[in-house]
């Protein structure tokens, strides 16, 4: 394909509660979506899950934006015979910016699936049609507010449930939420690098609560005290922010720092590159699951996609659009016993609503070339 127009559209999307994580609290989402065109006239959809600050990850919304308006986008609009595959290595010798290379990837992707009219499950080798989905539930300003939230998805029917932690947040909910819901509730805790080498003797009393996994207690670039804690508690480890690619994945697993890996798209380049840490983790055994990034409908299709191969045991943070949005930008993903269906259309399968995608809008910048 050639490239011959992109649309780098921000959109603003209220949330219908604040979601609180250990690193800040958001109220609404700015999302960035990739919209291109082909010579051919064919359109492909990507998002980047960059927030508007650099606390989660380095990586920042407009810093995202001005990296694919002056690299990314005329790197890959010079090529005249562009195809998906190809674009990792056409990006290659631009440092870092995973979030903005996977949103020009999977739009990339989303159009060559889109001519061919294959849907993004098949082309990455889905083997489910509709993926069971876990809620990842932020920090409360009471106990008692917790207890309603989580009861209040449960009975919506998500299958697990992940509890936010920080200091000062989390022996006592932890606790809270396995004796109020009993032994059978899948229950996992995400610290997003609150804790210190230092915390190790008070994590490994995590252990008590027969947890499926303790996600990221330590800063992204501490493997070693992930593998010292790993090394003394029962309760699997997984990495989510440590994990930038697929040869992190890989060294993680060998030094023994992680057990369990969390995919997330955007943190790794791509959809590409996320099926690459599938496969090796498939390969020895290791679980993987797909996180969440307050996704709008765009990349919350794709990763469903993503979710429904064979390496993917447990349960995503994709939940129903009603988790996060009351209005998104395309029709709403709906949960039915515990599960999401995988989008089977062309491509990611959705598009946006005109009129959603007006409303939501705040900012369009148009690249022709
Ligand atoms: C995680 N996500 O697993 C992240 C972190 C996260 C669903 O728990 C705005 C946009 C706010 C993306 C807060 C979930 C966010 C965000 C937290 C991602 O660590
Ligand atoms: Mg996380």
């Amino acid at each position: 394909m050639k490239i011959e127009r992109v649309e780098l559209r921000e959109v603003a999307l209220p949330l219908v509660t604040p979601f609180r994580t250990s690193v800040g609290s958001q109220d609404h989402r700015n999302a960035l979506l990739v919209q291109i065109t082909t010579a051919d006239g064919v359109i492909g959809w990507g998002e980047c899950v960059a927030e508007d600050d650099p606390y989660y990850f380095a990586e920042y919304l407009s810093g995202e934006q001005e990296v694919l308006r002056r690299w990314l986008v005329p790197t890959l609009a010079a090529e005249s015979d562009l195809r998906a595959a190809h674009v990792p290595g056409l990006l290659r010798s631009l440092r870092g910016h995973t979030m903005a290379k996977a949103a020009i990837e999977m739009a990339v992707l989303d159009a060559e699936l889109r001519a061919l009219g294959v849907s993004l499950a098949r082309h990455l080798g889905a083997v489910h049609t509709s993926v069971p989905v876990g809620v990842s539930v932020g920090i409360m300003d009471t106990l008692d507010a917790l207890v309603d939230a989580v009861d209040g998805y449960l009975v919506e029917g998500y299958v697990r449930v992940k509890l936010k932690i920080e200091p000062g947040w989390d022996l006592e909910p932890v606790r809270l939420i396995r004796e109020t819901f009993g032994p059978d509730l899948d229950l996992q805790v995400d610290a997003n690098t609150a804790y210190g080498p230092n915390d190790i003797p008070y994590l490994r009393r995590l252990d008590d609560f027969g947890l499926v996994l303790i996600e990221q207690p330590f800063d992204p670039d501490d493997l070693d005290s992930h593998v010292r804690l790993a090394a003394r508690v029962d309760t699997p480890i997984c990495l989510d922010e440590s994990i930038r690619s697929a040869r992190d994945a890989a060294t993680a697993l060998r030094i023994g720092a992680c057990s369990i890996v969390n995919i997330k798209p955007g943190r790794v380049g791509g959809y590409l590159e996320s099926r690459r840490i599938h496969d090796l983790c498939q390969a020895t055994g290791v679980p993987v699951w797909c996180g969440g990034m307050l996704e709008t409908g765009i990349g919350r299709a794709a990763n469903l996609a993503l979710a429904a191969l064979p390496g993917f045991t447990l349960p995503g943070d994709i939940s129903a659009t009603a988790r996060y949005y009351e209005r998104d930008i395309t029709a709403p993903f709906v949960l039915h016993e515990g599960r999401l269906a995988v989008p089977d259309g062309p491509g990611i399968g959705i598009e946006p609503n005109p009129d959603d995608l007006e409303a939501a809008t705040t900012s369009v910048d148009v690249l022709t070339f």
